[in-house]
């Protein structure tokens, strides 16, 4: 008997993604290392942190192929993109990729939609309002960045950033956690 409860155009969605948690976090590896090369290591703390969070993000992937009973496929990793060339540049690479990766969960979430797969569905809400996190959390770079002065930033400036990213916290706080009091 078939215990497979995914679709086969689901099951290799969802395996595409899997990998491409995988690759998100190699990309965060290489930013984290460069900035460790560039001196920033506060920066680095951070970027290295959150590469721990896709890999993370992978294995829920996984886990969920499988507790679907559907077959899980670990296909090769791309390369990482090339090192950044700014500190601007770096944060303005990982907005990028998170925002490429919200179009990846997005398409599945259309995807469970069409199929009337309401379990994927559910399952998939977590990653919907983590990718808001984290576009949240890359928007709070740039705006950092640019108060620091962007590309022009003086060393003081991305002194003070780097400092500050190796204590900042791994998650945005979203807007429906706000309140009245709490703004
Ligand atoms: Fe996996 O959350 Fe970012 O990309």
């Amino acid at each position: 008997m078939n215990k497979n409860r995914l679709s086969s155009t689901m099951q290799e969605g969802l395996n595409k993604q899997m990998t491409q948690e995988a690759w998100a976090a190699q990309v965060y590896l290489s930013y984290a290392s460069w900035a460790a090369d560039e001196g920033y290591n506060g920066i680095a703390n951070f970027l290295f942190r959150h590469a721990n969070e896709e890999r993370n993000h992978m294995m829920k992937f996984l886990e969920y192929i499988l507790e679907r009973g559907g077959k899980v496929r670990v296909d090769p990793i791309a390369k990482p993109p090339d090192d950044p060339t700014s500190v601007q540049n770096c944060f303005e690479k990982v907005f990028q990729q998170e925002i490429d990766n919200t179009t990846g969960i997005y398409k599945l979430v259309k995807l469970s939609h069409e199929e009337s797969d309401w379990a994927t569905w559910h399952f998939l809400q977590w990653f919907v309002q983590e990718q808001t996190e984290e576009e949240t959390l890359a928007m709070g770079l740039l705006d950092k960045i640019k108060v620091a002065g962007g590309e022009n930033a003086s060393a003081d400036a991305l002194y003070n950033l780097d400092r500050d990213l190796a204590r900042a916290p791994d998650e945005a706080e979203l807007a429906e956690s706000k309140t009245v009091e709490n703004p």
